[in-house]
């Protein structure tokens, strides 16, 4: 690859897939400007955002095409009207903390609209934003659509680091936190400010749930990145020294050969000595209704959920302000607060067509055909009670009763008993019937249920329990 020409390609790429990066930066400046208002009653204000979002965009899309980055930043404030509710534990524009702490949001051109006005309902209306700025990439007379579908993933990776090095370099001085996420991600502002609390900004931190991809360990970019102000600067710094452009086109370079941004991230920071520091499980990348709740995450702080429905980050914003309400700021939620608030009723009772998720002992009627997962362990080597298990409800809840650890099971009355021995609360399987209506009717569905005993006891064996901080 000669120096010049690819790496004018490279330059040009990312730029055409994002015409839509979106880099919103919020200043919550609760000092100034202390709101009246409960979050319920943002949401009519929001909707002024909502209503400039597409205006704004579509004015890029026919807009000026220039490398200035300045030239096309468009500076949105909101000033709150008034500053009497000081004291007023109820709204999140309140938030003790936050106005130290610039939040990045990658998206994409592809789910801009579908995804991104949930936060602007939700989360970001505790913000009072001083301004949000919309970069845009530039387009150069390339067709949007041309680059949605796998391309737009491709495409992704180029948006990192130029993003970070956007964010370090305009963030105001005042700035001791940086955090990336993404339109799916959700995450808990009031436990994101407590933890941040427990940790210097000045010593470098470069933070989120780990992964390892050969030989490098990094942040999941979907969970949430965190960065402190000190890391931040040891890579402006590393960059100035090199030479902007000379270090970028050394970054693009290796960006044409990983797989993904996130891990790029990683690397670039320890170039600057600055590892990861773990911050699993309080970073992760399940959902509510996928996670395991394991005694790993019962007491632990729940910072983030990835893969999150507008509707579910609408939900669990919800849950938070009505958290703050009833336990102040000071008092952070557990992931067993959440497990009580959004799954305790829904486990009390067996659930049809619902798949649980279970996977640690799977039992086939041997004469199916093996379309779906595998069973476990051949038919002729189960136990009699195993082999029962495959031919009702009952048999299969039996089954679990039986196996010590057994906390969950689900049952296809065609002929499958699977066995979860960790709590996930799973989803719907309707949709596992294909899109052809009729089809889907045909179609066996799952049934699911929880060992309430087991549950119980489960729960009951961390009362008490000392609150985990730390990865
Ligand atoms: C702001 O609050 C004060 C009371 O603290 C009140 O007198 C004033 O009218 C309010 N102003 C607005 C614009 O709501
Ligand atoms: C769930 O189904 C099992 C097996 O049919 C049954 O034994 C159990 O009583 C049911 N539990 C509830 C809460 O209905
Ligand atoms: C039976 C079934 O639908 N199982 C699914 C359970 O969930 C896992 C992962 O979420 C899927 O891979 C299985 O197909």
């Amino acid at each position: 690859m000669t120096a010049s020409p690819s790496a004018a390609r490279i330059l040009t790429l990312p730029r055409f897939a994002i015409l839509a990066l979106i880099l919103v930066a919020i200043f919550f400046l609760r000092d100034t400007f202390l709101p009246t208002e409960s979050p319920y009653r943002s949401h009519s204000t929001s909707s002024a955002h909502l209503h400039t979002q597409p205006d704004q965009a579509s004015h890029y899309e026919s807009g000026s095409n220039t490398q200035d980055k300045s030239s096309n930043i468009t500076p949105s404030v909101h000033h709150a009207t008034n500053t009497s509710a000081t004291d007023e534990p109820e709204s999140c524009l309140s938030v003790p903390g936050a106005d130290n702490v610039l939040i990045m949001l990658k998206t994409g051109a592809t789910e801009l609209y579908q995804k991104l006005p949930t936060h602007f309902m939700t989360t970001f209306t505790c913000d009072f934003e001083l301004y949000r700025k919309l970069q845009q990439y530039q387009r150069e007379g390339q067709n949007l659509h041309a680059l949605s579908g796998s391309g737009g993933w491709n495409l992704d990776k180029w948006k990192f680091l130029p993003m970070l090095h956007q964010a370090f370099e305009s963030a105001p001085d005042h700035i001791e936190w940086f955090l990336l996420m993404e339109a799916d991600t959700s995450i808990s502002w009031t436990n994101l400010l407590q933890w941040l609390k427990t940790m210097d900004p000045q010593k470098p931190y470069y933070l989120g749930a780990q992964n390892v991809i050969g030989s490098t360990t990094f942040a999941h970019g979907g969970s949430g990145v965190v960065i402190s102000r000190r890391a931040a600067d040891l890579l402006e710094e590393k960059r100035r020294n090199l030479g902007k452009s000379h270090y970028d086109s050394i970054w693009e370079e290796t960006t044409s050969t990983s797989c993904c941004g996130d891990e790029i991230v990683a690397r670039a920071f320890l170039d600057v000595d600055v590892p990861l520091t773990p911050a699993w499980p309080l970073i992760q990348g399940e959902t509510v209704s996928s996670i395991d709740w394991k005694p790993d995450h019962w007491c632990t702080v729940a910072l983030t959920w990835h893969h999150v429905q507008p509707i579910e980050i609408d939900a669990l914003f919800q849950f938070e302000t009505a958290w703050i309400t009833t336990h102040g700021w000071d008092k952070p939620y557990l992931y067993r607060d959440v497990f009580a608030h959004f799954l305790d009723r829904h486990i009390s009772v067996n659930r049809t067509a619902w798949n649980n998720l279970s996977k640690d002992h799977r039992f086939v009627l041997p004469s199916l055909p093996q379309t779906r997962e595998d069973p476990t362990k051949d038919f002729d080597q189960l136990r009699p009670f195993e082999q029962d298990a495959v031919r009702s409800q009952d048999a299969c809840a039996e089954a679990c009763r039986r196996h010590r650890k057994c906390l969950q099971w689900m049952f296809l009355p065609e002929g499958r008993c699977y066995l979860g021995e960790v709590m996930r609360f799973g989803r719907s399987d309707e949709r596992d019937g294909g899109n052809a209506g009729a089809q889907a009717q045909a179609q066996e569905h799952w049934v699911s249920g929880w060992m309430q005993d087991r549950v119980e006891r489960f729960k009951a064996g961390f009362e008490g329990c000392e609150v985990r901080w730390h990865g």
